[in-house]
C-alpha cells in the first residue's frame, strides 16, 4: 500500500515543525516545498535523520519545484510571512495575497485532488482566496485556526479548573482575529457545560471574561515573547489534527475556516465553523444555535472577514 504524500507548502517554522509531526506519526512522506530550497532541503535532512533515532522511516524531501508536489494527498499551506511584535494579522494582507496566487496556481496544476489546509494569515481571506486561485472544489479546502484557538482556550481553561486539558472541550468560532468568537456555552468539562461549573462554584463570570480575552489575544502574546516569528508548536499540531482526520476518515468534529453557502446566514465566504472532516474533506458544516451575545459577536467577526475580502478584491482584478 503506498504511503500518504503530504506537501508542505512553506518550510519555514510551521513547514518545518509539521514534517517533523508527520515522520514522528508515521502519517506519510513529505516534500518541504518553498522558495528558500536549501533551507527546506537542509531540513529534510535534518529531520529524517532525526527519524533514525525516532524510528521512523518518511521519506522527507525539499524543494522549489512545484513538479514535486504532484500527487499529494494533502497540502498545508503556511507559505507567506508571519507577524512580527506590532503587527496585525492583517497587515500581511498585501505580500500574503501574492504567495496564495503563486501557491493556488502550482497546486491546481500539480495537486489538484488534495485536500488543502492553509494557515497563513490572515486566514479567513487567505483560504478564500487561496480556494479562488487554485479552483478546487470547496469541501477539499479548509483553513485551520479555529483548533489552534479552541486549543488556547481549553488549556487556558484546563488551567483555571485544575483539571486535565483531555477532558476540556471548547470552540472558538468567527475569523481568525481579535474578532474571534470563543463560545462559553459550548465549553465543558467532560460534557459539564462552563456555565454550570461557575454555578457549582468552580469559577466566576469574570474569570472566564479574563480567559475569552486572553484567548483572543493568544497569538499576539506569543508574537510579544517570541520576539521575531508567531507561534509555530502548536499551529503544526493543529493542522496535523486536520490532516489526520482527512486521511483516516476519522470525521472528526473540528472548528474550522469553511466555505459557508447559507449556514450562519452567510454565503460566499470563508470563516470559522464547526465541520466534520472525513474521506471527502468538509462533509459537514454544523450550525449550533448561538446565544444573543456570540450571535453579535460572529456578526462582527464576519465583517471584519468580508472587509479583508475586499481589500483582497481591490488587490487583485481577478478575484472578482
Ligand atoms: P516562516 O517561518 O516565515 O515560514 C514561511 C515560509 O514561507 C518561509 O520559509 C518562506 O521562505 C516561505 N515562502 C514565502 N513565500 C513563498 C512562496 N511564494 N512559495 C513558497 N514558500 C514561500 O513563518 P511561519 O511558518 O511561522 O508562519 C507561516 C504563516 O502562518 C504566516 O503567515 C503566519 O502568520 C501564519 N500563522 C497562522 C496561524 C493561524 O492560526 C492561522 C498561526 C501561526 C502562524
Amino acid at each position: 500500500m503506498a504511503r500518504n504524500k503530504i506537501a508542505l507548502i512553506g518550510a519555514g517554522m510551521i513547514g518545518g515543525t509539521l514534517a517533523h509531526l508527520v515522520g514522528l506519526k508515521e502519517l506519510g512522506d513529505a516534500v518541504l516545498f518553498d522558495i528558500a530550497a536549501d533551507p527546506a532541503k537542509g531540513k529534510s535532512l535534518d529531520l529524517m535523520q532525526s527519524g533514525t533515532v525516532e524510528g521512523f522511516d518518511s521519506d522527507l524531501k525539499g524543494t522549489d519545484d512545484y513538479a514535486d508536489i504532484a500527487g499529494a494527498d494533502v497540502c498545508i499551506v503556511t507559505a507567506g510571512v508571519p507577524r512580527k511584535p506590532g503587527m496585525s494579522r492583517d497587515d500581511l494582507l498585501e505580500i500574503n495575497l501574492k504567495v496564495m496566487k503563486a501557491v493556488g496556481e502550482g497546486i491546481k496544476t500539480h495537486a489538484p485532488d488534495a485536500f488543502v489546509i492553509c494557515i497563513t494569515n490572515p486566514l479567513d481571506a487567505m483560504v478564500w482566496a487561496l480556494r479562488e486561485f487554485s479552483g478546487l472544489p470547496h469541501e477539499k479546502v479548509v483553513g485551520m485556526a479555529g483548533v489552534l484557538d479552541s486549543a488556547r482556550f481549553r488549556l487556558f481553561l484546563a488551567q483555571e479548573f485544575n483539571v486535565s486539558v483531555e477532558d476540556v472541550t471548547a470552540f472558538v468560532l468567527g475569523g481568525h482575529g481579535d474578532t474571534m468568537v470563543p463560545v462559553l456555552e459550548y465549553s465543558t468539562v467532560a460534557g459539564i457545560p462552563v456555565p454550570d461549573l461557575i454555578k457549582m462554584g468552580w469559577s466566576t463570570q469574570e474569570k472566564m471574561d479574563a480567559i475569552v480575552d486572553r484567548t483572543r489575544k493568544g497569538g499576539g502574546e506569543i508574537v510579544g515573547l517570541l520576539g521575531n516569528g508567531s507561534a509555530y508548536y502548536a499551529p503544526a499540531s493543529s493542522a496535523i489534527a486536520m490532516a489526520d482526520s482527512y486521511l483516516k476518515d476519522k470525521r472528526r468534529l473540528l472548528p474550522a475556516a469553511a466555505w459557508l453557502s447559507g449556514e450562519y446566514g452567510e454565503s460566499g465566504m470563508y470563516v470559522g465553523v464547526p465541520i466534520v472532516i472525513g474521506q471527502n474533506g468538509v462533509e459537514k458544516i454544523v450550525e449550533i444555535d448561538l446565544g444573543d451575545e456570540a450571535k453579535k459577536n460572529f456578526g462582527v467577526s464576519v465583517d471584519a472577514v468580508k472587509e479583508l475580502m475586499d481589500a483582497c478584491k481591490k488587490l487583485d482584478g481577478s478575484l472578482g
